[in-house]
């Protein structure tokens, strides 16, 4: 039940009561209260400042930011320097060569280790590699891996070139791939054999294969790691070993500087249409905004802290707080293959106790899934290293809040919940573990630097603790700078709702403190266990099935995952609702898109709600999905509809 405001009655009992920062923590914080209030008074000389001591620039800018012709911003766009030479060389130059930067840890239990000198090394080998290849700057480079130590290492050594990365997360589909390495126009595909997922080896090759074999993509190289060891088919001239590669390649690299808004890498994401955007981030602003959020929202001491992100690479969680943000702020991390029940459901508490984690960032997804094993299994391992939490993906619901504080935490870590997007690059809302009171289920207030509002749908202030929406009203270092190859898009998705202003598509209020909380997407774009999802992408997956004619999907509150994708679909005329048929458009879903847009249940209907105007009323589908009272109908062409849709899910379910 929520009440008006969209809360729940635990979020209710919870909203009072706050966790102050340990006095210890508070006083060795590195944020302390004033940093809000120097970032207040002069946002961009914040900001400057930061650009200029937490990175080695080349060439030093000048200009702040240029906002001269909005919505498309240039931070410190006369400055120069090399994102690669900033996560890496710095860091040996200054005598922290034998720093690990990365523990990695396979699925099956074996390990590798990495110095920030080893790693420097390994990424001008690869710099090497990539350039033999034809790859320079502008060029774009599609990645396709697992989760090891080459994905970070492909990443950088193209940002040290200067060309920009599609990171494609390995759990998407030959057709996903295909389109972004067509949009992206990438001429180098660096995949690998497969990786290890669930005790055994997943692969991956056979999807590249696919995705460029009718000849019709400008890929020219596939670069294959061997990680698995599986067969793969080999298309001679095209394909090669990464390991020949590397070991064919010179040692030597110098990193050459680039423009701030030198563009870094696109990622793609879920939009409210069918097509995933590209979004676009470059250099020198993006790097300023992560690196600090590693010292500002998650208090990284360098020399000690020992962090761990857990999020794949294929998100940009992965691209900020595996490989940008804790590289270019010279942390010790831990970077995990697999997942967390392999070879049983103590695997992450074994990491952190083997690693000794003192920072764990991670999805409440995976928090109400540990809740669900029950506390027993963390119980037995020694967690005492930790200090400090993250959650990021989505909101964190009280109970998964408290239980994540009390029995992974002991009680003693901050935990920060971190708002942010794929388009805002790096953290935007989250309390300063060591200045703020932590609220279970809360996000807070925006970082220093970052200037946040919730508006009404005309976008005025919102009085009191009703909901609305999220904006961001100021330009920030890390800001998306446009859609690729789309900027009509870029306007009309994020900035044609209010004027100069970042319409970011969440629902939110404020409490009685001021502080926000998150209310979900407003838009069709669903979140499952923390990644997007787009209903018009599933939707248009399921018409392409021969037996589907029309379908809608929604996302209906789960448990687990957050919301779960649940589809109804219309059959085409002289198509019998034939055994098995759902099973087999969640399948072809999985096929077509990747396993996690797999619909949990596709369910059969004569009909869909639709108003005079043809649109979906996928609130109504929503409101059957999650068991309750059909909401207000009357707008439909034909209100009698929802009682025959009802009817045929009760029988089907
Ligand atoms: C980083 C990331 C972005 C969407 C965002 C919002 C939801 C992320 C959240 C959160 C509430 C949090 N979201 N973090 N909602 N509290 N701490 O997840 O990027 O995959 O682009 O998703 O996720 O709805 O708009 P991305």
């Amino acid at each position: 039940m929520t009440d008006t405001a969209g809360r729940n009655a635990v979020e209710h009992d919870h909203e009072q009561s706050t966790f102050p920062p340990p006095a210890d923590f508070a006083a060795a914080a590195n944020v302390q209260a004033e940093e809000y209030e120097r970032a207040r008074e002069d946002r961009l000389g914040f900001w400057a400042e930061k650009a200029r001591t937490l990175l080695d620039w080349d060439t030093p800018f000048t200009q702040t930011l240029d906002w001269t012709n909005p919505p498309f911003a240039r931070w410190f766009a006369d400055g120069r320097l090399n994102v690669a030479h900033n996560c890496l060389d710095r860091h040996v130059a200054a005598g922290n060569g034998e720093r690990v930067a990365l523990h990695f840890e396979g699925e099956p239990g074996d390990t590798r280790t990495f110095t920030y000198a080893q790693l420097t090394d390994e990424v001008k080998k690869a710099a090497n590699m990539l350039a033999s290849l034809g790859v320079r700057k502008g060029d774009r480079v599609a990645i396709y891996l697992p989760m090891i130590p080459e994905a970070a290492i492909s990443m950088l050594a193209c940002a040290r070139l200067g060309a920009a990365h599609s990171v494609v997360f390995g759990g998407f589909s030959s057709d996903a791939l295909k389109s972004r390495i067509m949009d992206a126009e990438a001429r180098v595909v660096i995949t690998a054999d497969g990786g290890f997922r669930r005790g055994k080896p997943s692969s991956l090759k056979p999807a590249v294969d696919e995705a460029v074999a009718g000849g019709d993509t400008p890929v020219e190289h596939v670069v294959v790691v061997e990680r698995t060891g599986q067969e793969v088919d080999w298309t001679e001239g095209r394909d090669k070993k990464w390991s020949e590669l590397l070991a064919a390649a010179p040692a030597e690299h110098e990193a050459e500087a680039f423009e701030a808004e030198n563009p870094l890498f696109i990622l793609y994401t879920s939009g409210t249409t069918g097509k995933p955007k590209g979004i676009l981030h470059t250099s020198g602003g993006y790097l300023t905004q992560a690196t600090y959020s590693m010292f500002a929202s998650f208090d990284l001491k360098p020399e000690t802290d020992v962090f761990w992100c857990t999020a794949d690479v294929g998100w940009v969680t992965g691209h900020s707080y595996v490989v940008y943000g804790p590289l270019s702020a010279g942390a010790t991390q831990v970077m995990y293959e697999g997942t967390p029940d392999t070879p049983d459901k103590g695997r992450w508490w074994s990491v952190i106790e083997k690693y000794g984690v003192t920072t764990l960032y991670c999805a409440p997804t995976a928090i109400r899934t540990c809740m669900k094993w029950g506390e027993d299994i963390p119980a037995q391992y020694d967690l005492s290293s930790l200090r400090l939490l993250g959650s990021v993906g989505e909101p964190i619901n009280p109970e998964a809040w408290l239980w994540y504080h009390r029995v992974i935490g002991g009680g003693r870590c901050p935990i920060v919940d971190t708002w942010w997007q794929t388009e805002t690059g790096a953290h935007m809302i989250a309390p300063m573990p060591g200045v703020v009171a932590t609220k279970p289920g809360s996000s807070q207030r925006a970082i220093p630097g970052v200037e946040v509002k919730v508006v009404d749908d005309e976008g005025a202030d919102i009085a009191g603790t009703d909901p609305g929406l999220l904006v961001i009203t100021e330009p920030w270092p890390a800001m998306l700078r446009g859609v690729y190859g789309d900027p009509q898009r870029f306007k009309d998705t994020y900035w044609s709702r209010f004027e100069n202003t970042y319409f970011a598509g969440d629902g939110a209020r404020y409490d009685e403190d001021g502080d926000i909380w998150f209310l979900g997407r407003v838009d069709d774009v669903m979140n499952v266990s923390g990644h997007r999802l787009s209903t018009a992408e599933i939707e248009s997956s399921l018409v392409a099935h021969d037996a589907v004619a029309e379908a809608a999907v929604v996302g209906a509150a789960d448990e687990t995952s957050g919301q779960a994708v649940i589809a109804f679909v219309i059959l085409r005329q002289g198509v019998e609702a034939r055994e098995g048929i759902s099973e087999e458009l969640r399948a072809h879903v999985g096929a077509d898109i990747g396993p996690i847009a797999k619909p949990k249940r596709v369910h059969v209907v004569d009909e869909l709600p639709k108003t005079r105007s043809g649109k979906i009323m996928r609130r109504l589908l929503k409101d059957v999905a999650e068991n309750r009272t059909v909401g207000d109908a009357s707008t439909l062409a034909d209100s009698s509809v929802m009682d025959v849709i009802s009817q045929q899910v009760e029988s089907t379910s």
